[in-house]
Formats: C-alpha cells, structure tokens, sequence
C-alpha cells in the first residue's frame, strides 16, 4: 500500500521541529514525547487553577448561605492558549524551554473574580491571601491606580501548593478580580483592542476612557446605595 499523500510534509514537521533529527520513527518518538511534556505542564497549571478556584467557591457558598450581599457574582477560570502563551513568549524574549515558561510566565492559569461593589474585590483578595498555603508574589492594584486606557482590575498573583503522586509543586495563578462595571468595561476594550490590532483610534480611545469614568462613578454610587441598605438593617 503506498504512503498517505500527507506523510511527507508530516515528515518535514517534524524534522523542523526535533533539530539534527532525520529518522521520521526517532521524530516521532521524540513528538510523542514533547506532547507529553507539554500535558503534564499543562496539568500542572489547571491543578493549581483549580485548587484556587475551590478556595474561591468554598467562601461563595459560605457567603451565599450568610449574608445578603455575598461578595462574590461570578468566577471564570482559563488556562492560557497555547497560541498566547508562544506569543507571550516570543513578546518577553523567552527561551523555549519549559523551566524558563515556568519562570517568566505567571499568568498561564487565570482566574477571574468579578463582584457587584468595589469593596467586595479587596475583601475577596484578603480573605484569599491569608490563608496560609496561598503566597502572594505580585498585586497589582489598577483600581486604585487605573491603567492610562481606563482599565481597572485588582490583579494577584499567587502560588499554591499542588501535591501530585510523587512531588510536591508550587504553581503560579492569576487571578484578576473586579466589579461587574469594570469587567463589562474590559470585555468591551478588550474586543475593540483586538478588531484594531492594538491600533485604536483616537475618538474611541477617549470614548473608552469617558466609560471607564462612568463605570467608576455607577461603581461608587451603587457602592453608597448598599451601605444605606447597610445601616437601615442594623438600625432596625
Ligand atoms: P489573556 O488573554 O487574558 O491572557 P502582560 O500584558 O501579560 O505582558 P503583565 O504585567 O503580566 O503583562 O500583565 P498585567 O498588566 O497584570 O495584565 C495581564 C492581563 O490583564 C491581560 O492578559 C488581560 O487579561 C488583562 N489586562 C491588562 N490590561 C488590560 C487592558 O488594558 N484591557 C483589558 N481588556 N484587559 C487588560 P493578556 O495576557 O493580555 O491576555
């Protein structure tokens, strides 16, 4: 039976990819192996997304069972793309070699927080950062500092322990946590960013900005309407 018509670029893939290799069953071999290289990195990283991710939902359904305003609206967890990690990568000068991903690039496994007051982001960052198996190596506080676009975002990133059959590792984790105002806002930037190839015009640069202001006062209004229901209820 001959040769399937697509063996012989497969052959020259994976000659590019394994370097000084020419024996296509030694490339495959050395393919498989990459690709469990990269499944176990890649495990490594949703193991740790979801152990934060549990912390975060043991505080919901503990707030959801005790009070009115629990802090927490939604959660969404994503591991990032292979095609965004390469770029990331290519943008930070990053060798390709997995030890240095591990090190330069900590914002694989992100979990974003969005919650209804701005006051609920900096609980939710504190009662995440005490818990003792959770070290923060990174904030970044653009809601008090917002970016020059209009972005803000509490930006965290922590490490938890993750404990596999044989090891233990510590596994980096993003987690961006913001109102439902200044996510709305980011969602909407975030699709224009794109559609203009980071290249935004003047006009909607400065109409996103005007947003971002309002976003920020219906922020603090609606922060100011729940401490008034607050104080009727303890007043009562
Ligand atoms: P994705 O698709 O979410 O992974 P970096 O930009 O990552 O090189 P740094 O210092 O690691 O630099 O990032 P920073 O400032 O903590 O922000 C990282 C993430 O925050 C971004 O991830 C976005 O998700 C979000 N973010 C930051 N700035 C903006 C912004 O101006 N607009 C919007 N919509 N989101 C922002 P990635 O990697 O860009 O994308």
């Amino acid at each position: 039976m001959s040769e399937p018509a697509t063996s012989a670029p497969r052959v020259d893939l994976l000659r590019g990819l394994i370097e000084g290799t020419t024996d296509p069953a030694e490339a495959e071999q050395s393919l498989r192996e990459i690709q469990a290289e990269l499944a176990a990195f890649r495990l490594e990283y949703s193991c740790g997304m979801e152990e934060v991710a549990t912390k975060i939902n043991i505080l919901r359904q503990e707030f959801e069972q005790t009070q009115d305003f629990g802090p927490i609206e939604h959660v969404k967890t994503r591991l990032k793309s292979m095609d965004s990690l390469v770029d990331k990568m290519r943008r930070i000068d990053c060798p390709p070699d997995l030890d240095a991903v591990r090190e330069r690039i900590r914002d694989i496994a992100g979990i974003r927080v969005t919650c209804a007051f701005v006051e609920d982001t900096y609980r939710v960052a504190e009662m995440l950062t005490r818990q003792p198996d959770l070290t923060v190596l990174e904030t970044k506080d653009y809601i008090a500092t917002p970016k020059a676009n209009g972005y803000q975002s509490l930006h965290l990133i922590v490490e938890v322990p993750v404990f596999l059959s044989d090891r233990s590792i510590n596994v980096p984790v993003e987690l961006q946590i913001r109102t439902i105002a200044m996510d709305f806002w980011a969602s909407v930037e975030h699709r224009i960013y794109y559609k203009y190839d980071g290249a935004v015009p003047d006009d909607l640069q400065q109409a996103l900005l005007t947003v971002a202001s309002t976003a920020s006062d219906l922020d603090g209004q609606m922060g100011r309407l729940r401490d008034e229901i607050q104080s009727l209820a303890t007043s009562e």
